[in-house]
Parts: structure tokens; C-alpha cells; sequence
């Protein structure tokens, strides 16, 4: 018997130990040398979230986790970091999230036009249960949705006229994101949608292939479409979202702890960049002003003629998305106008 009893303790003790060791190895954190992208420039918005979840890593960690931030689509346009992140040769993106609908369908959802009033209500959908089971969508395509952060309410720019009303539309070519969402939306508006990349829309304008595009203020004054468009016509007919998303290859390789340190300094970012995007936001029509825009506000009777001119693009491709999720959408869109 005494021998028995011996041979447990000793077992005992090994298991004990052995469970230690994987305890400290779950908490231990090591060193990561990673890599961002993103496809605007470092005086956007966008630019000052990666340098921001780039000190949060590095504070939360010891200094242990190094975040190389890359702007300028320096890593790839939106699609090739997509893919690379899928491959593990990228580990963050922070980019809008229509260029994804390809990989995760139903963020498509999030395209469709006047949908969103404000963006209190988009924060309520976006970081509450719906918000989290459309980041959950990433999973099963090699990707962690992290947090969503704000591109804000999409406008028109061209070079032909100001769009006061929805027959100024008609015949423009305007570049879309590459979304079926957003190019059958603008189609229905009556424009020609052009589809390209974020990193050649400058030169698209710039040579006249397109006589326009959309997108929120800040993007205008950052990447300096002034010097190649004349009018800006706030529409609002859009709220964008970015994403902050990780690599699942390389996320799956973290323990507990350094997981929770990424997802912590992601929603610290979220704070931070959702705070300064809507400050830089509110100072931005006059910056495009002085960058010598010509700036007009549509009249809301304008702008539900418009959004009665998209609402069968919900009827053409709400069959593309997950049933219950799409009706959760529109649920927590409702509630959140209450
Ligand atoms: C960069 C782009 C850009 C988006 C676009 O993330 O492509 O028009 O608004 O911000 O994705």
C-alpha cells in the first residue's frame, strides 16, 4: 500500500507542477514583432489609430509587443492585405469594410444606403450583439475582427456640378468601393459606379476616368481631392465603418494573456479614434472650403428622394446575407433610433 501511495504523491506533485508551468506559460508574454496596414495617410484618422494601438501594445505588454504601422497602402490596397493577413504575412489591418464583402459576405449589410441616422445609433448596432456577431463572421476566413472604427458618413465629390438633387446624379461616373452593395446603390441613384482600389481613386480623378467618388470629409481633406475635384455635396447617404483585424494564423498563437492585451488596446483605440475622427469631422467642411471646394448641404426632402431611389437594393441583395443576422440588423437599427 505504502508504495501505491507513494507513486500518487509523486504523480501528484508532477501534475501540480506540470499544471503551474502551463499556467505561467498561459500568462507568460513574449515577443511579437508585427506589422499594420492601412491605406489612407498618417495625418488621417485612420493613421493616428495605428500609431495609437501601437503604443497600447507596447505599453500593455512590457514593451514586449512591437507594432510596425505601414500608411499609404504601403503593404498592399485593401483586397491584397486581406489576403495577406489570411496568409499570416500580415498580422493588422485597419480599412474599410466594404473591400471585405468578398471574404466576409455579410458585411455587406453595412453598405446599404440611409440605413444610419447618426452615429450614436451606428455605435449602439456596431459594439452591441450584432456588431459582434458580424466581427465573429471573420473567423472561418483565417481573420479576427477586432473593433470597428468610424469612417463616418460617406458625400459626393465631382467635377461637373454641385448635387443639390438626385438628377444631378444621373450620368456621372462615380468610383465606388468594391462592393455589389455600393455599386448597385450608386447605379440606382443614376450614376455610373466604377469600382477601383482606394490607392488609385487620386490618378482616377486626377485623369478624368472618373468624374467622382464618395467619401467621408475627413478622407477629402487628408488625401487633398481638392486639387482634383471641384464640388463636395454632403449626401450622408452612407455610414462607413473601418476594421481593425487581426491574422487568425497569428492570433492563434498567442496565449490568453497577449490575446487579451490586442483586445484591450483595441477598444481603447475604438475610444480614442471614434473621439478624434469626430473632432476632425466637425472642423472639416471648412478645411475643404479653404482648400477652395465648392460645399453644398442636399435638402432633406432631397435626400429621401434619394434614399427612395436605393430602396430596392435591400430587396435585390438582402437574400445575400445571413437571415437572422440581416433581421437582428434591422432590429437593432430600429431600437437604436428610438
Ligand atoms: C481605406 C479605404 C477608404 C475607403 C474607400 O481604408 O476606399 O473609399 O473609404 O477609406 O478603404
Amino acid at each position: 500500500m505504502k508504495k501505491i501511495s507513494a507513486k500518487c504523491a509523486k504523480l501528484a506533485l508532477i501534475v501540480a507542477s506540470l499544471t503551474a508551468c502551463i499556467a505561467v506559460g498561459a500568462q507568460e508574454i513574449r515577443e511579437h514583432k508585427m506589422k499594420l496596414g492601412y491605406a489612407l495617410k498618417e495625418d488621417h484618422p485612420q493613421g493616428f489609430a495605428a500609431q495609437k494601438f501601437a503604443e497600447l501594445l507596447a505599453q500593455k505588454s512590457g514593451g514586449k509587443m512591437h507594432l510596425q504601422t505601414f500608411a499609404n497602402s504601403t503593404l498592399g490596397d485593401d483586397k491584397q492585405m486581406i489576403g495577406a493577413l489570411q496568409g499570416g504575412v500580415q498580422e493588422f489591418s485597419i480599412q474599410a469594410t466594404s473591400p471585405f464583402v468578398g471574404t466576409v459576405r455579410d458585411y455587406g449589410m453595412l453598405d446599404f444606403f440611409f440605413i444610419f441616422s447618426n452615429e450614436k445609433q451606428a455605435d449602439a448596432v456596431l459594439d452591441g450583439p450584432v456588431g459582434q456577431k458580424l466581427l465573429a463572421k471573420n473567423l472561418d476566413k483565417g481573420l479576427v475582427g477586432l473593433v470597428f472604427l468610424e469612417n463616418g458618413f460617406r458625400n459626393i465629390t465631382n467635377n461637373k456640378r454641385p448635387i443639390s438633387r438626385p438628377e444631378d446624379i444621373q450620368g456621372l461616373k462615380i468610383r465606388v468601393m468594391q462592393s455589389p452593395v455600393m455599386i448597385e446603390s450608386i447605379q440606382q441613384l443614376g450614376a455610373n459606379p466604377t469600382p477601383l482600389a482606394f490607392s488609385e481613386l487620386y490618378t482616377a480623378l486626377e485623369t478624368g476616368t472618373v468624374d467622382g467618388e464618395e467619401n467621408p470629409c475627413p478622407i477629402v481633406e487628408s488625401a487633398k481631392f481638392a486639387e482634383v475635384q471641384k464640388f463636395y455635396s454632403v449626401t450622408n447617404h452612407v455610414y462607413n465603418s473601418f476594421v481593425l483585424t487581426a491574422s487568425k494564423k497569428w492570433w492563434d498563437k498567442l496565449n490568453p494573456a497577449e490575446q487579451k492585451i490586442v483586445t484591450d488596446a483595441s477598444l481603447e483605440t475604438r475610444a480614442y479614434h471614434r473621439k478624434l475622427n469626430r473632432e476632425v469631422n466637425a472642423k472639416c467642411i471648412a478645411a475643404l472650403q479653404a482648400q477652395k471646394m465648392q460645399v453644398n448641404q442636399v435638402a432633406p426632402a432631397e435626400m429621401s428622394r434619394m434614399r427612395d431611389k436605393t430602396k430596392g437594393v435591400m430587396d435585390k441583395f438582402g437574400k445575400d446575407f445571413d437571415q437572422a443576422l440581416l433581421k437582428d440588423f434591422l432590429a437593432a437599427i430600429d431600437a437604436a433610433s428610438k
